[in-house]
């Protein structure tokens, strides 16, 4: 009885999720969001504040925020970590320069109140760039392996292309599942 009433809540349960897509100015993260809602690459220019969309996938709803990754900007992620379920981390696989930067980054948001039920899926995006870091070695910049406290999960994406951005929102899609 428990079972069936579990399923038939599922069935109904339009709720949305709300999912934050952060990561340094320039990683992707515009077009990755456009990819989702319009699959097409659109042509973008530096986000000022955020952009959202809602993304419907077999009835079940995505509220993404995409968030401006500027430096000055992003000390004004925080106002947007309330009732998130998802943060998506985007990583330009080019930028080795910066890497240690989205580590900080990274951290400082998993240590943030509200994030602390929030999972974790990162694109490495830009894969389609020679001599790119891989997904290897983006997880050991990153000392992935040392997240304990939730689910997270890495993907190679190209936002030009779509390809990898199906694989990550499945990943969501399993999580959902699971819990
Ligand atoms: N080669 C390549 N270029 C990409 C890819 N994804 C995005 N770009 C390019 O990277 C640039 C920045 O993309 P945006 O989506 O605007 O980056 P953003 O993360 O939203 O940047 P901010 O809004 O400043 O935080 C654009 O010129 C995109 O066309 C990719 O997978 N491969
Ligand atoms: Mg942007």
């Amino acid at each position: 009885m428990v079972i069936l009433f579990t399923r038939i809540w599922r069935l109904f349960n339009h709720q949305e999720h709300k999912v934050i897509i952060v990561g340094l100015d320039n990683a992707g993260k515009t077009t990755i969001l456009y990819q989702f809602s319009m699959n097409e690459v659109v042509h973008t220019s530096p986000t000022i504040g955020s952009n959202v969309e809602e993304i419907v996938i077999n009835n079940t709803r995505f509220l993404m925020w995409d968030i401006g990754g500027q430096e000055s900007l992003r000390s004004s992620w925080n106002i947007y970590y309330t009732n998130t379920e998802f943060v998506i981390v985007v990583v330009d696989s080019t930028d080795r320069e910066r890497i240690s930067v989205t580590r900080e980054e990274l951290y400082k948001m998993l240590a943030h109140e509200d994030l602390r039920k929030a999972g974790l899926l990162i694109f490495a995006n830009k894969q389609d760039v020679k001599e790119c870091m891989t997904v290897a070695e983006i997880s050991q910049f990153l000392k992935l392996t040392s997240i304990k406290d939730r689910q997270w999960h890495i993907q190679a994406c190209c936002a030009l292309t779509g390809e990898g951005l199906c694989q990550g929102l499945e990943w969501m899609m399993s999580q959902l599942k699971i819990r």
